[in-house]
């Protein structure tokens, strides 16, 4: 079928999560901006309980480390038949399984799926999941920081949070325009915001700010951006490389902090 615009309609990009605490879903992703985007069908969210496919009385879903060891493991006939289940109903989506031991969870990985149909995330619990699942369905294992959290959830709602904003409509046009313009500084950290009152606590906001000047505030801003991806995340610049301006800024920088 066609719009009445005669371009095709498109479902909403769609994320299914298996997990063992369905419950927790959609929790902080119906506040703000995802959650408004939700009600309004821009995205939709799918908590499907791993549970459901246990086995028996007690609908098993883990049991005992093969090899021995403390904690269980999650299933691989269980989540086999949770993960068919979800992917039925979404059949081009990636398959995700949120884990430490992932590839990093980056801006471009939330930028590539975000231009896809969706996303199916794995949400595990206890020490983890049967290796046969991950290789077996290909699970794209992802994590989202060096720690430990105690399952999956919190690791998924993160991931989905960071790729519903960057779905179309989500922000609004100005807030849009900003992520643009820091686009233009990608690869770096954030500089420093401020606003009223002009003075607080003895401190005014810094001069330039308050000049008008764009092009010198632009300026002042992409110091401050190369300046702190200096000092708390150097291999941020090694990985982007620096033009001659950007030398000549990080130096300027440098010779302020001496100052
Ligand atoms: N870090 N990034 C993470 C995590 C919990 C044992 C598998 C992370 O993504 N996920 O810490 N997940 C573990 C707990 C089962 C998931």
């Amino acid at each position: 079928m066609t719009e009445p615009g005669g371009t095709q309609a498109r479902a909403p990009w769609r994320a299914t999560v298996l997990t063992l605490f369905p419950e927790l879903f959609p929790g902080p992703l119906s506040a703000s901006r995802a959650g408004e985007a939700l009600k309004q069908g821009l995205w939709a969210l799918e908590a499907i309980s791993i549970r459901e496919f246990g086995f028996g009385r007690h609908r098993a879903v883990d049991d005992t480390p093969a090899g021995g060891g403390a904690g269980m493991i999650l299933r691989a006939d269980v989540l086999g038949a949770a993960i068919d289940h979800a992917v039925a109903g979404n059949p081009q989506s990636p398959r995700i399984c949120l884990s430490p031991r992932g590839e990093p969870l980056t801006q471009l990985v939330v930028r590539e799926l975000a231009k896809g149909p969706g996303v199916m995330l794995l949400a595990g619990r206890f020490e983890g999941i049967d290796q046969r699942v991950i290789e077996a369905r290909a699970l794209r294992e992802v994590s989202i920081g060096d720690y430990v959290l105690s399952g999956g959830e919190l690791a998924a709602m993160v991931l989905i949070d960071a790729v519903v904003r960057q779905l179309p409509g989500v922000l609004n046009d100005e807030q849009s325009a900003a992520e643009d313009s820091f686009a233009r500084s990608a690869g770096l950290l954030d500089c420093p915001h401020y606003t009223r009152p002009e003075v607080w606590d003895g401190e005014a906001v810094p001069a330039v700010l308050m000049s008008g000047h764009h092009a010198q505030i632009e300026r002042w801003r992409l110091k401050q951006a190369l300046g702190r991806s200096w000092q708390r995340r150097p291999e941020l610049l090694e990985r982007r490389g620096l033009s001659a301006e950007e030398v000549k800024l990080l130096e300027e920088f440098r010779q302020e902090l001496k100052n």
